[in-house]
C-alpha cells in the first residue's frame, strides 16, 4: 500500500430508536456509495471537528439533529486510490426537527435483527436478505446493499462497543468505482 499518500477525513452517522432495535439509514443517491445504505456522513471540512461534521451532515442529508456520541474509527484503503479514507463513526440516539429526503439521501428506518446484535453478520442472512417489510412495517437491515465492511462492526455500534478497523479493497470491477472493489481484508 505504498500508493498510499493521502488522507480524507470523512464521518458516517447513524441514529437508533430508544432500544436500538432500530436504525435510520440512508440510501445514497449521488457521490461516493451511490445506491448504498449508510449512516449520514461526507468530508470534513477545513476548520471543522469531526464532530460538527456529522451534525451538519446529518441536518444537510436527512434534516435532523442529534447528540451524537462517537462510536468508532475506520480505515479504508483501496488498490485503485492513493486515498486513504480515514472515516468517524458517531450514533445517535434521539433526534430532534422531521426526518427529510435530501438530494443526496433517502432516509429510511430498518429493523435491527437479533443476529446484527451478537457479533458478525451470518453470510446467509445477506443472501437471504428479504425486501419485504415485516409486521412492524420496517424491512431488515439491507447488509448486501451496504459497504461490504459494514457487517464486520455494526454489531459494536449497535452494543456501543468503540471499535477501530482496517478495511482494504482491492481494483475496482469497474474503473474508477469503489463500490465495486472487492473486500481483500477486513
Ligand atoms: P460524501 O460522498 O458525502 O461522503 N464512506 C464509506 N462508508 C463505508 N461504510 N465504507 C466505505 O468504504 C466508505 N467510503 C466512504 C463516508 C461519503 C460518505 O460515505 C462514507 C461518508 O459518510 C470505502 O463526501
Amino acid at each position: 500500500w505504498s500508493h498510499i499518500d493521502k488522507t480524507q477525513l470523512y464521518t458516517n452517522g447513524f441514529i437508533f430508536n430508544e432500544n436500538s432495535t432500530k436504525v435510520l439509514l440512508g440510501l445514497k443517491k449521488r457521490g461516493l456509495g451511490c445506491g448504498f445504505y449508510n449512516g449520514f456522513g461526507g468530508k470534513v471540512n477545513p476548520g471543522e471537528t469531526p464532530a460538527d461534521a456529522a451534525l451538519r451532515e446529518l441536518q444537510e442529508e436527512a434534516g435532523i439533529s442529534s447528540n451524537l456520541a462517537h462510536a468508532g474509527t475506520l480505515l479504508f484503503t483501496s488498490a485503485a486510490d492513493p486515498k486513504l479514507h480515514h472515516i468517524e463513526i458517531y450514533r445517535g440516539d434521539d433526534w430532534s426537527g422531521e426526518i427529510t429526503e435530501s438530494e443526496e439521501m433517502r432516509p429510511e428506518w430498518f429493523r435491527v435483527p437479533s443476529y446484527a446484535r451478537s457479533g458478525v453478520i451470518p453470510t446467509s442472512a445477506i443472501k437471504e436478505w428479504s425486501d419485504v417489510p415485516g409486521e412492524d412495517g420496517l424491512r431488515t437491515v439491507p447488509f448486501g446493499q451496504m459497504w461490504a465492511d459494514d457487517r464486520f462492526w455494526f454489531h459494536l455500534l449497535v452494543a456501543k462497543r468503540p471499535f477501530i478497523g482496517r478495511v482494504d479493497f482491492g481494483e475496482p470491477l469497474v474503473k474508477g468505482d469503489l463500490n465495486s472493489a472487492p473486500l481483500l481484508k477486513w
